[in-house]
């Protein structure tokens, strides 16, 4: 894993109708994130907010989708964003609704081209994302980034996505929300999300052991998307899609410690933090901690147990 971390912050708004999000690279500022990464021996390249261009005049046959221009602008300035962080370090987004994995991820796929390594993505969310602008009945466009890395569906304005992430190099981890239209492509493609219900049975070590072998296996790259919504909203409230029983606090924490002991993560996005539902800081804070475990903080070296 690379420890030279560049933020990049991406406060977009545009994917989702509960404003606030805007606020969420200013929160992880403020809780501190570049200074637990650099006593966790990380050097911290803090690149400032993205700034999109002025959206051009384009509108979704589908009446429902909102801010279209603006989204395909954020994507366009994200993308260019992430492929330079990538070929510098460690990139961490600081989102943003999840609309900014449009950008982010396309970044990431661009850089992995390049380097000609598989691009894995592992999807931490309570919700699949799997819509298109055609098939979204809420016209919130975060619900839409996963159909576009995998290079499924029709896409509109948006810039065809560099090198779509093929469906058995993507892990939906956490899932306990799905639209319809979303299950029904899900089948279609042949994609059976690790659920909540299958996490219940299974425990989270298991499943997500599985896909950092296959990772391992094929030399790739691995982009980690962590939505808010992944947590328990009891202890995660700052969210405008909360769903009951998500991750608990240790759950979340076991995942980013396995994620830090495979040292195959290469980049993460933090997405849906809405500062103005938060509870004196605590997503905020609760996140930049699962971040510190992603990048190594343990209460003990463990290498050094006994027993
Ligand atoms: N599936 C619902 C919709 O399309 O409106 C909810 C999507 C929520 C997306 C959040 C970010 O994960
Ligand atoms: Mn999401
Ligand atoms: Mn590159
Ligand atoms: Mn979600």
């Amino acid at each position: 894993m690379n420890h030279h971390c560049i933020l990049v912050g991406a406060p977009v708004d545009s994917g989702q109708s509960n404003p606030g999000c805007l606020m969420g690279p200013a929160s992880y500022r403020v809780a501190g994130l570049a200074e637990t990464l650099t006593d966790l021996g990380c050097t911290v390249d803090d690149r400032g907010d993205v700034a999109p261009r002025a959206p051009a005049p384009v509108s979704s046959r589908n009446p429902a989708v909102h801010h279209l221009p603006e989204t395909v602008e954020w994507t366009k300035a994200l993308a260019s964003a992430g492929e330079a962080a990538m070929a510098a370090g460690f990139p961490i987004f600081l989102g943003g609704d999840h609309s900014l994995s449009l950008g982010s991820v396309a970044g990431v796929a661009a850089h992995a081209r390049q380097q000609q390594r598989p691009l894995f993505v592992l999807w931490l969310d309570a919700h699949s994302d799997f819509h298109t602008p055609m098939t979204t009945s809420s016209g919130n466009l975060h619900g839409t980034p996963m159909a576009y890395i995998a290079g499924l569906g029709e896409f509109e304005a948006f810039p065809p996505f560099p090198d779509p992430v093929p469906t058995d190099r993507i892990c939906l981890f956490g899932i306990r929300s799905v639209d319809t239209d979303e299950r029904k492509a899900l089948h279609a493609h042949g994609i059976t999300p690790v659920d909540m219900r299958e996490l219940d049975e299974r425990g989270f070590v298991a499943p997500l052991c599985g896909f950092l072998d296959q990772v391992r296996a094929a030399n790739g790259l691995l982009h980690v998307s962590l939505d808010v919504d992944f947590l328990d909203p009891s202890i995660a409230p700052a969210v405008g899609t909360t769903v009951p029983g998500g991750a608990t606090f240790r759950e979340a924490h076991l995942v980013m410690e396995m994620l830090h002991e495979s040292q195959l993560v290469s980049s993460l996005d933090l997405v849906e933090l809405n500062p103005f539902l938060d509870e004196r800081g605590r997503t905020a804070q609760l996140m930049v901690d699962l971040t510190a475990s992603l990048m190594g903080r343990k209460v003990f070296d463990r290498v050094n147990r006994t027993n």
